[in-house]
């Protein structure tokens, strides 16, 4: 039996046909459409999703977005939650609807999370060029904007004939289920293309389901780094993001109580360990704990699991000072497991860690860290706390109200600003879905469109977005699509009237917080460092159809968050901090340049500074094995 069907209808009836399965679990691979609409995709994608719609079976629910960059990071906050086992599709016109996705694409492959983009093309026929936002180059016809999507996804294919579609929809499913391969999957639809009608096999859209499975490590892996681990006399785990897509937190549990192993987390790998367990030490790195960072320093053998190891988490690789340090990375990506000469265990991280129990067996790493964990938890409180005066309130005091009023099972999203590494360092992870800090891109605007996803994912928790005044102004917007999706978000802004955290790495360099206030400009600096600007963002808020809360002290705040528990829709509170006010420290570094060169004093100091933490930069290539 043959189907006659658009490009773009077989492509909407073959995914509502596809399912992951994992442990026995089986849900939809992608539960549905986010899109905009334009000449590029409202006669093809538009139409067979409403024609989807209309019929009913099978379902593909659809939800516009405001912003096709957002919707990616909606549908990259769905999968996250979903741990990467379900997603959603993103199709967009041509042209700036389609570019304006590339940062959403870059944000989910920079993660491993994965993402389907359907990016409108221009005309396959090309009878009337250039069609309305198309690229021109004189010396080649086949390229458009949309190749601007290849080094972003792990997936890129343009169905230029309806023909082709069958392996394009197939590829781009096998790397989106594949947990070693996925990122942004890119499949490009010329707007002609899409709507062209072809007969597809019936096979096509029968029911797949793509077995997500769990990579056992070599037994002969596991023997080697079984061997260095019981070798060593103060080994460390570090804990990323491929423990909670892996679900490996009961396994994680156990090894490290039976091992002795103190445990640090990463920013995608916090919660994987509630912060209470006996082998927790907080975050590692840049913006990390000092005890773990203590204990790193210390570590002669270092097992990673899950983790990709980035600037933050070294701290510029200078977090591991152990001259002999040695690396055991257990990952199920064999490019991550490699790195910093590391013993590589290629696995699922819960396979790996059932694997490594037995063999070692017996051996038990006796810590001393527990007194310092208890100071450092002593330190979180104070900061917590620690309001002075009339000052306005500190982040660590929000950080700590909105920890306080959260439920074991509620999830806060943030991506970019001051508030991941504060957060990082003094928030309280009780559950491993219940942090979501995006740190791979850091992109400022991932907040409240992530959210947006997250909440649809796990409808059953609730969900707050803490956003900085500079990320609320580069992507509110989604806060509509929340309200007319029906979906309620907590979001705390928090406006200090511009960039804590690059004012304060500013400083750091040398460069004296130049231009990275929100004020008005002053004509005798140049810089912004007038008077405050008139912008109210609780009114600008209000006017998106939020309930909006001003809070003015943390108790304020306490007691709003109580209220917007009990609303049933969007709630905005609005909080003002101070921007120099700084919490607890790292005891850490991370490497960003200072000019070698200045007339500026500032940086000429700055610079000496930079040259002495230089020194302590490693380049980790002693083999592990
Ligand atoms: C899209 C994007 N542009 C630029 C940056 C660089 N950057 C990192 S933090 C930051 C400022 C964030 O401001 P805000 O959201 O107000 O947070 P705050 O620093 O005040 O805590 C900037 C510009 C980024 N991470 N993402
Ligand atoms: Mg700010």
């Amino acid at each position: 039996m043959k189907h006659r069907l658009t490009v773009a209808q077989a492509t909407v009836r073959f995914l509502a046909n596809q399912f992951t399965e994992r442990d026995g679990v089986r849900q939809r691979a992608v539960a549905g459409f986010l899109g905009i609409f334009g000449h590029g995709n409202v006669a093809g994608i538009g139409q067979a999703l409403l024609q989807a719609q209309r019929s009913g079976t099978p379902e593909m629910p659809y939800r516009l977005a405001r912003n096709e960059q957002a919707m990616v990071h909606t549908a990259a906050g769905y999968a996250r939650m979903r741990n990467r086992l379900s997603t959603m599709a993103c199709t967009t016109s041509i042209g700036p609807g389609a570019t304006n996705m590339l940062t959403g694409a870059a944000l989910a492959t920079v993660n491993r999370i994965p993402v389907l983009l359907f990016p409108s093309d221009v005309f396959a026929t090309r009878v009337a060029v250039p069609v309305l936002q198309e690229l021109e180059d004189p010396r080649s016809g086949d390229v458009s904007v949309n190749d601007a999507f290849r080094p972003l996804s792990r997936f890129f294919d343009r169905v230029w004939r309806p023909e082709q579609l069958p392996q394009a929809l197939l590829g781009a499913m096998r790397v989106l289920t594949d947990p070693a391969e996925t990122g942004a999957v890119t499949v490009c639809l010329p707007q002609d293309v899409q709507a062209e009608a072809y007969e597809y096999p019936d096979e096509l859209f029968a029911e797949r389901t793509w077995h997500v499975t769990r990579p056992a490590p070599d037994p002969l892996a596991v023997e080697r780094a079984a061997a260095v681990i019981r070798g060593a006399r103060r080994p460390l785990i570090v804990a990323g993001g491929g423990v909670i897509y892996s679900e490996a937190s009961v396994q994680l549990d156990r090894f490290a109580r039976e091992t002795g192993i103190p445990v640090a987390d990463t920013q995608a790998g916090k919660g994987a360990l509630s912060w209470d367990h006996p082998n927790a030490v907080g975050g590692l790195g840049a913006t990390g704990s000092p005890v773990a960072n203590r204990l790193a320093a210390h570590a002669d053998v270092v097992l990673g699991i899950g983790t990709r190891y980035s600037d933050f988490t070294t701290a510029s690789r200078t977090a591991f000072r152990h001259p002999q340090v040695r690396f055991v990375n257990l990952n199920v990506v064999s490019f991550d497991a490699a790195k910093l000469g590391a013993l590589s265990l290629v696995a699922d991280a819960r396979a790996g860690l059932t694997a490594l129990r037995p063999a070692l067996h017996g051996r038990r790493f006796t810590g001393d860290f527990h007194d310092d964990v208890a100071a450092w938890n002593a330190r979180v409180d104070r900061a917590y706390r620690e309001r002075k005066g009339d000052h306005l309130p500190t982040q660590a005091e929000v950080i700590g109200v909105v920890n306080e009023a959260c439920g074991a099972r509620d999830v806060v999203v943030q991506a970019a600003g001051s508030l991941p590494g504060d957060l990082q360092r003094l928030w309280r992870a009780r559950d491993p879905k219940q942090y979501h800090v995006e740190y791979g891109y850091s992109c400022m605007g991932f907040e409240i469109a992530g959210a947006l996803g997250i909440k649809l994912a796990d409808p059953s928790r609730e969900v707050y977005a803490l956003v900085g005044d500079g990320s609320y102004l580069m992507m509110a917007q989604e806060m509509v699509t929340a309200l007319a999706e029906g979906v309620k978000l907590i979001v705390v802004l928090v406006q200090n009237h511009g960039f804590a955290s690059i004012g304060s790495l500013s400083e750091q360099v040398g460069s004296q917080r130049f231009g990275t206030s929100y004020r008005y400009k002053s004509a005798q600096t140049g810089d912004y460092d007038g008077a405050l600007l008139p912008v109210d963002l609780a009114l600008n808020a209000e006017s998106l159809g939020a309930s909006v809360i001003r809070c003015r002290t943390a108790a304020d705040l306490a007691e709003g968050l109580k209220r917007a528990r009990e609303a049933d829709r969007l709630t905005v509170l609005h909080i003002e901090t101070d921007p120099l006010a700084a919490g607890p420290g790292s005891e850490s570094w991370w490497d960003v340049p200072v000019a070698q060169i200045a007339t500026l004093h500032s940086t000429r100091h700055a610079l000496t500074g930079y040259l002495e933490r230089k020194r302590d930069q490693r380049h980790h290539l002693r083999p592990g094995g």
